[in-house]
């Protein structure tokens, strides 16, 4: 499929299998995406973007915030999940409906029944920028999937197995697109190549990606 999208291009729609408890659905987004920016907007003005140090101490590359009862933090205390914004003090922002009920609808198309995320982290990518390979296991509870949301910018997603040497699929993800990890596919390593500069006509030289979690 061409990269540079026109407005007008057919988006591409349908399910792509990853393994036996994930897939992305391609375009499932897109009827949301205006409810989904206006949010985020409200969002990220009420929690601004920062960029988090790692338990290295080095600042990371993606800008992020969160939204829901609990929002991911990294500090040189290590990763967590925590009630308040550690910039503010304050609660983070409240789960946006639209983040809710998308979240609950992909899930449900994915075969996950009574999808409820706590949890929004929100991560900004620029051009060059990465997400080196990673589990995801700071969440109380490993049953309840993991729902992501791309927008803006296509990327190269790395979707690899439970050990780190083990050899990771390559995944093109598109503005639109949605993907749902869960059951045995959960504890898997995962990231994002450096993103190339191809500027998204909505968004520019930017993408968001939406990660909803079951996290307390
Ligand atoms: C695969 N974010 O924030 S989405 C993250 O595009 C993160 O910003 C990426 O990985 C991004 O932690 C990828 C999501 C994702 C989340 C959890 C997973 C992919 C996963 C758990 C298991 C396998
Ligand atoms: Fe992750």
């Amino acid at each position: 499929m061409a990269q540079g999208a026109l407005f007008d291009e057919p988006a591409q729609q349908g399910v792509l299998s990853l393994g036996r408890d994930a897939c992305v659905l391609r375009g499932f987004a897109l009827p949301w995406v205006e409810r989904l920016l206006a949010a985020l907007a409200e969002v990220e003005r009420a929690a601004p973007l920062r960029h988090m140090l790692t338990p290295g101490g080095l600042a990371m590359s993606v800008a992020n915030t969160n939204c829901g009862a609990l929002g991911w933090v990294s500090d040189r205390r290590g990763y967590r999940y925590s009630a308040t914004d550690p910039a503010s003090g304050q609660p983070w922002p409240a789960m946006p409906a639209a983040f809710a009920e998308l979240a609950l609808a992909a899930a449900g198309a994915a075969g996950f029944t009574g999808y409820a995320p706590d949890a929004c982290l929100i991560n900004h990518y620029r051009p060059g920028t990465r997400l080196s390979l990673h589990q995801d296991k700071d969440e109380r509870d490993h049953r309840a999937p993991i729902v992501s949301v791309s927008l803006g910018m296509p990327a190269v997603f790395l979707f690899g197995g439970l050990a780190r040497a083990d050899k990771a699929a390559r995944v093109p993800l598109q503005h639109g697109d949605v993907v749902v990890w869960g059951g045995v596919d959960r504890l898997r390593f995962h990231g994002v190549l450096p993103l190339k500069d191809l500027p998204h006509p909505l968004l520019g030289a930017e993408r968001i990606n939406l990660t909803l979690r079951q996290a307390g």
